[in-house]
């Protein structure tokens, strides 16, 4: 298993022990404290410079596409740690970081996996879904087979914690979790993006069946499973466009200057 090592940015020190050297915050009292505080500095940049920054970004967020045809060649663990970790740099109600992160590569744990997606997946094809949700997939062809869930080297299924557990192994509670869980799972899209890496996201459901073969606990909840891989040499995407800006967004409704 390889071991990744977070840098700790200049200046930010350890909360713990902050927290740890004042003694009404051993746990004893309910009484709130206020938060240790650190210093942050974000440099300040120009606004020529900002925007030309803008402009790379979004170029760059725009050459990433959903892939459902992966190369089996594998991808570093490390490589997926990082990602993880990347991930959970989201901000999350009261910071109670509510998330799991299962990564597999076990081929057996994937095929599994696929044969219990692929199960699910064609009762929602075959009987499940509405007319109106099948046309409106017509044009991404998708159906139940889902081979991509064993050939992608690797599958990162992401759970929400619904509730969280304290140190008496009593439930705690979880905070925007949805909200929280969403924006960890776009910050982990854009960082395998980042790195030469593909996904999609694959919501088969009911999604019960992963709790199950990855042993997760009742207040945890699968929400997205992440194939991640290289996209196939002959990998081919729907050609999809994406709404302009003036479709997207508004400024100031309400009319004022
Ligand atoms: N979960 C199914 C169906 C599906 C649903 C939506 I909404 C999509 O954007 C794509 C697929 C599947 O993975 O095929």
């Amino acid at each position: 298993m390889t071991m990744v090592e977070p840098q700790r940015p200049q200046g930010q020190g350890d909360h713990r022990a902050i927290t740890a050297s004042a003694g009404r915050l051993t746990g004893v009292t309910d009484t709130p404290v206020a938060p240790a505080t650190l210093p942050h500095r974000t440099p300040r940049v120009p606004a020529d410079e900002l925007v030309a920054r803008a402009q790379a970004i979004y170029a760059r967020m725009d050459q990433r596409r959903s892939v459902r045809a992966f190369s089996p060649d594998p991808v570093p663990r490390e490589a997926i740690d990082l990602a993880i970790l990347a991930a959970g740099t989201a901000p999350s109600g009261a910071h109670m970081q509510p998330w799991t992160f299962v990564a597999v590569d076990d081929p057996v744990t994937k095929r599994e996996i696929r044969l219990a997606a692929e199960a699910e997946e064609r009762m929602s094809y075959e009987e499940r879904m509405s007319e109106e949700w099948l046309q409106a997939l017509a044009p991404l062809g998708t159906d139940w087979h889902k081979p991509y869930l064993e050939i992608a080297p690797c599958l990162v299924v992401v759970f929400e914690q619904i509730t969280g557990v304290d140190d008496d192994g009593k439930p705690r509670k979880h905070y925007y979790v949805r909200e929280s869980v969403g924006i960890a799972c776009g910050l982990f899209i854009s960082a395998l993006h980042e790195m030469g890496l593909c996904t999609l996201t694959h919501t088969p459901s009911p999604m019960g069946f992963l709790s199950r073969i990855l042993g997760r606990p009742k207040h945890e909840r699968a929400m997205i499973l992440f194939p991640v891989g290289y996209a196939a040499d002959d990998a081919t995407v729907p050609a999809l466009t994406r709404k302009p800006l003036e479709q997207l967004r508004m400024w100031n409704p309400s009319g004022s200057p």
